[in-house]
Order: C-alpha cells, then structure tokens, then sequence
C-alpha cells in the first residue's frame, strides 16, 4: 500500500525521484544527506573556533607587551591572560584530536 503525498506537503523535500511516493530508501537517504550536512557545518564552526582560538593569543600578548598597556595591569592580568592561552591552546589540540579521530573513522 502507498501513500501519495498531498501537492504542498513538507515531505516532498524526500521524494527525490519525483513520483509522489516517499519510500523507506528516499527516507534513509535523505536522513543521511541532512546528518552529512549538518556534520559538515559542525565542522565548518569547528573550524572557525579554532581558527580564532589560534590567533587571539598572539595578539593579546602582543597587546599586553606594547606600550598600551601600563606595566602594573600588566602583571595584574597575568595569570588571566596564562589560563586564557591555554584554554585555547586546548580548543585547538581537541579539534585537531578531534579531526584525527573522524578521519581515521572514516579512513579519509
Ligand atoms: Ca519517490
């Protein structure tokens, strides 16, 4: 028994061969295009993150050490500016774990 789809349903986005039908296959696939593309954009934010997690250190230090920065709010914002460096130093080792790890899942 099939169900025909109504003109202006929501599902046809699923119906990939147009029939007006959306089988248990075209169902799957789509679920895995939308997983797939959805795991790229994670990606892709990922990618960003670590990005600005890379280049916000330099900068900040290369900030503090110029001669805007008063030498006492410099060693007063020391131990904030070490932990900051690290937690991204952290952020950039876990996506390229993370990296390391999917494409050896995926054997890319
Ligand atoms: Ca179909």
């Amino acid at each position: 028994m099939t169900k025909q789809l109504e003109k202006d349903s929501n599902y046809n986005q699923f119906d990939t061969d147009h029939d007006g039908v959306v089988t248990d296959a075209e169902l799957s696939r789509s679920e895995r295009m939308m997983m797939i593309e959805n795991m790229d954009k994670m990606a892709d934010q990922q990618r960003i993150m670590a990005w600005a997690a890379l280049i916000a250190p330099p900068v900040l230090i290369a900030y503090l050490a110029s001669e805007l920065v008063e030498l006492s709010k410099v060693n007063a914002l020391n131990g904030l500016v070490t932990t900051y460096c690290a937690a991204m130093g952290t952020i950039v080792v876990a996506f390229m774990a993370a990296t390391a790890y999917v494409r050896g899942k995926t054997g890319e």
